[in-house]
């Protein structure tokens, strides 16, 4: 079974005027699909058929610049598109875990939006940044290059993403031209703080409890 394209899961103008639609269009429906008929072609008739996506990122340096490369570009826009929302921004609610163990890890809301946005405005280049579980069920930032993840072997410092912006032009050149900067406040405006939660919560192996 190949990976599929996820329909996005709201219309290509509905994260408007934070992310514009055509952005969305060429994004999800060119870049996105490329990457995910280029990770189906490099795997193909190969070991990987079959494999979970986390399963081929975990062990990623055994394999092809284009598995890594497709891989990391499927794997990263899926999740992409999932914690984005028109009913998004404003903060976790106190029902939320992830808003405690942010409190927790950065010392409240906006230290962990200001520390988000420096590593994400510091990424040289094409790359992403990333809100991380480690595997102490603490949270940490960080930032990988190209289409490389947290849950690469590769990766600098591995943990399961649960929040991530992707910094390349092409998720922003069109509305923010250079303006990285603005595009990452925009983005703030749209994280379904829900969904990151449930990935926390999922994604949490020392199951903290903040009741
Ligand atoms: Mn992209």
């Amino acid at each position: 079974m190949a990976f599929q394209l996820p329909d996005l899961p709201y219309a290509h103008d509905a994260l408007e005027p934070n992310i514009d639609a055509r952005t969305m269009e060429v994004h999800h429906g060119k870049h996105h699909n490329g990457y995910t008929n280029k990770l189906n072609a490099a795997i193909e008739g190969t070991d990987l058929e079959g494999k979970s996506i986390k399963d081929i990122l975990a062990n990623v340096s055994k394999y092809s610049a284009g598995v890594r490369n497709n891989g990391g570009g499927y794997f990263n826009h899926c999740l992409f598109w999932e914690v984005m929302s028109p009913n998004g921004g404003g903060s976790p609610t106190a029902q939320m875990n992830i808003g405690k163990a942010i409190d927790r890890d950065f010392g409240g809301l906006d230290e962990f939006k200001a520390a988000f946005k420096k590593a994400a405005t510091t990424r040289f280049g094409s790359g992403w940044a990333w809100l991380c579980v480690d595997s102490d069920d603490k949270l940490f930032i960080t930032s990988t290059p190209n289409q490389d993840n947290p849950l690469m072997d590769v990766a600098e410092k591995k943990g399961t993403p649960i929040l991530g912006i992707d910094v390349w032009e092409h998720a922003y050149y069109l509305n923010y031209q250079n303006r990285r900067g603005d595009y990452i406040d925009a983005f703030f405006n749209v994280v379904d703080w829900s969904v990151v939660s449930k990935k926390y919560n999922d994604a949490n192996p020392g199951g903290s409890d903040f009741s």
